[in-house]
């Protein structure tokens, strides 16, 4: 089958990443990137040769001759420029957070299923080698039925330099790192039925809040905890590690920082390395958020040319960005939120 053309919009910090892994994927290239900002649009343009390059997303689309969008902006854009792709009847990529309300998000979705198009969220983290690990050691049987679990984030990494509207925003971690930690919890455990959350602000030189703690009944019956900290100063720094803690029946798995993967079950211990590769373009300690942008990406460009809905397509993560509004929700009321309301 002949390569996939892809058109990027928003040529900015995390599309960089994007870019270098475009170039990796087997079976599609970008032909066409767009941003607002003339800067930016050269700056990418002229790094990875790219001749057509739109200031406008509407008059590149009206230009067509791409099979597929990549939209790397921030939220803001985010709804018009879904609902543009599936106007032109364009399968679209989406970055996370997907939409600024679980209402806006549903509409897209429809918007995109009107027109019959794919449509996969940028919801990386679970794509990340020790997560898909994780997965796969539970998924084997070893330690039984899973009935608790931690996923945690807790870093005093400074995000701040390289995405300055981080700091900016009423509202910070949940949104932009928690909703990735939430849907790493989805995947290792299974759908959620409720929701009860706690927010702090330690870092006084921002708005939202950097610190929050979660607890998950999961429709499986197991409670889990996400608990995600950019205010945590630690004696060693684990940016952008998520650790894991899984109890089940007959054992346990531990993904704990260095990505050391520990397995407890009925015929013993197993330890292993469960490091990301370091690729070629990345830099540490990025290479595990890197190396995860070009395992969704392959997954998008196969799924686009075989058929088949991507793992985290439009539909699947409502169910994430329902947790992140219930979060807030539940922050704000002290109470738990029921999240089959929600969808
Ligand atoms: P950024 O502000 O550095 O870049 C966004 C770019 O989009 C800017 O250059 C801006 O000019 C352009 N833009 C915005 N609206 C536009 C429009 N309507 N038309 C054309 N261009 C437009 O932001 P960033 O840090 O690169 O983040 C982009 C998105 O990526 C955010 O939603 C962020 O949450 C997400 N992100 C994801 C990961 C991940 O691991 N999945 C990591 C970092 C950031
Ligand atoms: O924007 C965030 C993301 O998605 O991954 C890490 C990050 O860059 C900072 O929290």
């Amino acid at each position: 089958m002949a390569e996939l053309k892809g058109a990027l919009i928003g040529c900015g910090f995390f599309a960089i990443n994007q870019m270098h892994a475009w170039q990796d994927v087997e079976g599609a290239s970008i032909v066409a990137i767009c941003d607002r900002d003339p800067e930016r649009l050269d700056i990418v343009g002229d790094q990875f040769g790219i001749e057509r390059r739109y200031a406008d997303a509407a008059a590149m689309f009206a230009d067509g001759g791409f099979d597929f969008v990549d939209i790397a902006t921030t939220v803001q854009s985010h709804r018009a420029l879904v609902d543009m792709a599936a106007s032109h009847k364009i399968p679209a990529i989406c970055q996370k957070p997907f939409a600024k309300t679980l209402s806006d998000a549903k509409a897209m979705v429809a918007a995109c299923a009107a027109a019959g198009v794919p449509l996969m969220v940028h919801e990386n983290f679970r794509w990340q080698t020790p997560i898909q690990a994780v997965k796969t050691v539970l998924q084997s049987g070893v330690i039984g039925e899973p009935f608790w679990g931690r996923f945690s984030f807790r870093s005093g990494y400074d995000v701040f330099s390289g995405q300055p509207y981080l700091a900016e925003g009423e509202r910070f971690i949940i949104e932009d790192l928690g909703i990735h930690t939430l849907d790493i919890a989805r995947f290792i455990l299974g759908d959620v039925s409720s929701l009860t959350a706690r927010t702090k602000r330690v870092n006084p030189k921002i708005k939202g809040e950097d610190v929050a703690t979660i607890l998950l009944d999961h429709d499986n019956g197991a409670t889990s905890i996400v608990d995600v900290s950019y205010a945590s100063k630690l004696a060693t720094e684990p940016f952008p590690e998520t650790l894991i803690e899984l109890d089940g029946t007959k054992g346990s798995i531990r993904l704990s920082q260095g990505y050391r993967l520990e397995v407890s079950g009925p015929d013993g211990v197993a330890v292993s390395d469960a490091s990301p590769q370091l690729l070629s373009w990345a830099s540490r300690p990025w290479h595990n958020i890197q190396e995860s942008v070009l395992a969704i990406q392959q997954h998008w460009t196969d799924r686009l040319a075989n058929g088949g809905e991507t793992s985290t397509s439009g539909a699947d993560n409502l169910k994430t960005l329902a947790l992140v509004e219930a979060a807030y929700e539940s922050a704000a009321s002290r109470r738990p939120v029921d999240i089959g309301a929600m969808l």
